[in-house]
């Protein structure tokens, strides 16, 4: 071997050499800090002040497959720290299929009614939501931690947040497990599975490198068959009547679509509407939208380039309600009040998108 070579590689050992017992020093003299510091999300401080409290995890209203998946995952990943928890909802579980869920993967929550009195003085950490957003109801104290993959619309202060740009809640918390080393039982990979795809339409919005990564890494744990089962039933035949009725009543605008449902309709619904009018070639901008108790709900989705969703609806409904969410897929409300002052709603939501996405692109929808 030349002496150069044989130098060279000396020098590279002894480094390696060096560095391993750098990092054998760091742990012994850090222990679990360093540990949890590096691995996890929260520190040992943030887990053993969780020890001293109760600890709800709160999805967001009317929560979806990616928020149940991620309050579920977050929980799994506490309790195994020793840490119990609740998970509490807003409003109401809309769809049969995700009660299916619920009961494939032995996920439960409670009604945030039953518990109003005790978030004050508790842990609370929100999932697939944040505060100051119209799809999160509640008063929570001081003490909030927040693990969302949603534009931040109104900024608010927390102990600890992790706020990613990313497909789907789940595929964070799916990282947790990763980068703490932790394995996930199957019930756990199954719904984080599931609420990732569902959150990213099986990886057709808004889905990231990270979340294809995540995926990867959840798929051999899970149970696939049972995940696909339920993505594959996700209408009721009941739901007919509301997609018959937006079908009669759309209305285009360039390349918008809008659609009023005339009759109560679960938001849930209302969604997955709006991605059925969007998957039509010449719509690139769906509105759903439907009364539901004395509001209205919308549903908004694009696939322009460069337009957010989230934006065109938060800029819409400002004044009037409000909304907002992420670049391809968003929601929002019209108040009571607001609504009852307006003449014909259908003609004002029509010019209220189309102004506002004139503001963000400074042109007229082309046709
Ligand atoms: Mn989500």
């Amino acid at each position: 071997m030349p002496p150069l070579s044989f130098t060279t590689n000396g020098i590279i050992a002894q480094i390696v050499f060096l560095i391993k017992v750098l990092i054998d020093f760091l742990l012994t003299v850090f222990s679990d800090e360093f540990l949890w510091y590096y691995c996890f999300m929260f520190t040992k401080k943030h887990l053993e002040h969780f020890k001293t409290k109760k600890v709800f995890i709160h999805t967001h209203d009317f929560p979806d497959p990616d928020a149940f998946a991620s309050a579920y995952g977050l929980q799994e990943l506490l309790r195994y720290y020793g840490i119990e928890s609740t998970i509490c909802y807003g409003g109401v579980i809309e769809r049969s299929s995700l009660l299916s869920m619920l009961k494939a993967f032995d996920i439960t929550g409670d009604p945030r009614t039953d518990h109003t009195e005790e978030f004050l003085d508790a842990v609370n950490i929100l999932v697939d939501s944040q505060l100051n957003n119209s799809n999160l109801v509640f008063t929570p104290g001081e003490d909030v931690y927040c693990i969302d993959h949603h534009p931040t619309f109104s900024d608010a202060t927390y102990i600890w947040s992790d706020i990613r740009h990313v497909g789907a809640c789940s595929s964070i918390i799916i990282s947790y497990y990763k980068e703490a080393n932790i394995t996930m039982n199957q019930n756990v990979a199954s719904a984080l599975c599931y609420g990732l795809k569902m959150d990213t339409n099986d990886f057709n919005r808004g889905c990231t490198g990270f979340d294809i990564e995540m995926f990867n890494e959840v798929f051999e744990f899970c149970d696939y068959e049972k995940v696909t089962y339920i993505n594959h039933n996700q209408l009721e035949l009941s739901d007919f009547e509301a997609f018959k009725a937006a079908i009669n009543n759309i209305t285009t605008k360039g390349h918008f679509g809008f659609s009023y449902i005339p009759f109560q309709c679960p938001s849930t619904l209302i969604a997955i509407i709006s991605d059925f009018l969007l998957s039509t070639e010449e719509v690139k901008i769906s509105i759903v939208y439907s009364k539901l108790d004395d509001v209205m709900k919308l549903s908004v989705r694009c696939e322009e380039k460069g337009v957010s969703a989230g934006n065109l609806v938060h800029d819409a409904l400002s004044g009037i309600g409000n909304g907002g969410g992420h670049p391809t897929m968003a929601g929002g409300v019209i108040f009571k009040e607001s609504l009852a002052q307006m003449d014909n709603v259908e003609d004002e939501i029509i010019k209220r998108f189309l102004d506002a996405y004139k503001k963000e692109t400074s042109s007229l929808p082309s046709v």
